[in-house]
């Protein structure tokens, strides 16, 4: 096979991950995403701001959870793991569901009845895991798996696994390799609130390479520049911006409908360490930006993943984010992943005609 051939971000980052070398990668070729420029974004483009889109939809189950699972299966594996075990929101269980199929072990997931999305749920059924469907949100579930795992021989998958957050820094890498540097402001959607430390530790990382090897522009703190992460909420989930937990969290976001963020400590360091800053945005400005990004730039994310464009736009317009800057926005989730929610806010109707040629002549001249 061809030299260049990619074949996973665990080939391509084993030197920084913590698997032993010996372990066999369970990989689907995750990563390794697009990072888009976008274009057509006036309010953007009018205060010469660079903004990128990582787009993590296009991970093979359609989420940057692929990033943490194929380490994290890897290890279980490695460690002669038979089964995994997560409460998830719908992404986190696609994924283990497809990387335990690709391992030959068992997935156990917890979700929240009525409140996963479509897609997510074909995934987890159709990759064979076992589907445990409860009485109660993901909070719920997130304290059932850890109860469980200390009596039952299974690994969590979930994010307080080590394994997953150092996965998943593997997106700050690909950015900073991209752009050549740090951009100067990443937003990110925040729900369990392992995402944002795990790209806070890549950026952490890559700056301390950078300034042992004295390669780049140090900044006066003696580090390489990091930008400063901003934690994106649903306003009706939002414990960042509350500064407590929220206990009955309800979002049509439904990835970030969390209440209990399991990496608490870890994001609040981020964003202090970094000069950040958490915002929360309604359901409709979260819905309004999906269909934004969809209809102006080509590119279809989920609703929870539109939280990361709606707070950059938002603070863009309000001057917290500087003219001239360098943005990524992490787009975490692909739009099919909840054709239904698409569906129903979608404006776009459906023309009923015959089927014969003059009524598509005039169906398409009535539109031009
Ligand atoms: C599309 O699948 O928690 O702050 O159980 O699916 O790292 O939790 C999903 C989270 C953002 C939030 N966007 O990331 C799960 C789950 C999408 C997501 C998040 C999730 P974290």
């Amino acid at each position: 096979m061809d030299k260049e051939h990619y074949t996973g971000l665990i080939d391509r980052y084993r030197s920084i991950l913590p698997l032993a070398e010996d372990s066999q990668a369970i990989s689907l070729c995750e990563g390794n995403t697009p990072l888009v420029l976008c274009r057509n974004l006036e309010q953007v483009n009018r205060k010469g701001i660079k903004l990128y889109l990582k787009y993590e939809g296009l991970n093979p189950t359609g989420s940057f959870k692929d990033r943490g699972m194929t380490v994290a299966v890897t290890q279980a594996v490695y460690e002669g793991s038979r089964a995994i075990l997560c409460a998830s929101t719908g992404n986190t269980s696609a994924s283990a569901a497809a990387y335990a199929a690709r391992a030959g072990i068992r997935a156990f997931v917890l979700i929240p009845e009525g409140n996963i999305a479509m897609g997510k749920l074909a995934q987890a059924m159709m990759h064979g895991a076992i589907i445990l469907q409860i009485r109660g949100n993901f909070d719920d579930g997130m304290r059932l798996v850890k109860e469980v795992a200390e009596k039952a021989p299974v690994n969590i998958v979930n994010s307080i696994n080590p394994y997953r957050l150092q996965g998943q820094k593997t997106a700050a890498y690909e950015i900073v390799e991209a752009l050549g540097c740090a951009p100067d402001f990443h937003c990110i959607p925040v729900g369990n609130a392992g995402n944002i430390s795990a790209y806070w530790m890549g950026y952490s990382e890559l700056a301390e390479d950078v300034h042992n090897q004295g390669t780049r522009a140090v900044t006066a703190s003696g580090l390489a520049a990091r930008p400063r992460m901003l934690g994106y909420q649903a306003a009706g989930a939002a414990p960042f911006i509350s500064g407590k937990p929220v206990e009955k969290p309800e979002t049509v976001a439904t990835a970030i409908r969390i209440g209990h963020p399991q990496s608490w400590d870890l994001a609040q360091a981020a964003v202090k360490e970094s000069s950040g800053w958490f915002n929360a945005f309604s359901d409709e400005e979260i819905l309004a930006t999906q269909k934004l990004l969809t209809a102006n730039e080509g590119i279809f994310c989920e609703p929870a993943s539109a939280t990361s464009v709606t707070g950059a736009l938002h603070d863009i317009e309000h001057g917290k984010i500087s003219e001239g800057s360098t943005v990524v926005c992490t787009l975490t989730g692909h739009g099919l992943k909840d054709p239904d929610i698409a569906i129903r806010q979608s404006s776009t109707e459906l023309i009923n005609i015959d089927a014969e040629l003059d009524s598509v002549k005039r169906a398409i001249l009535e539109n031009l």
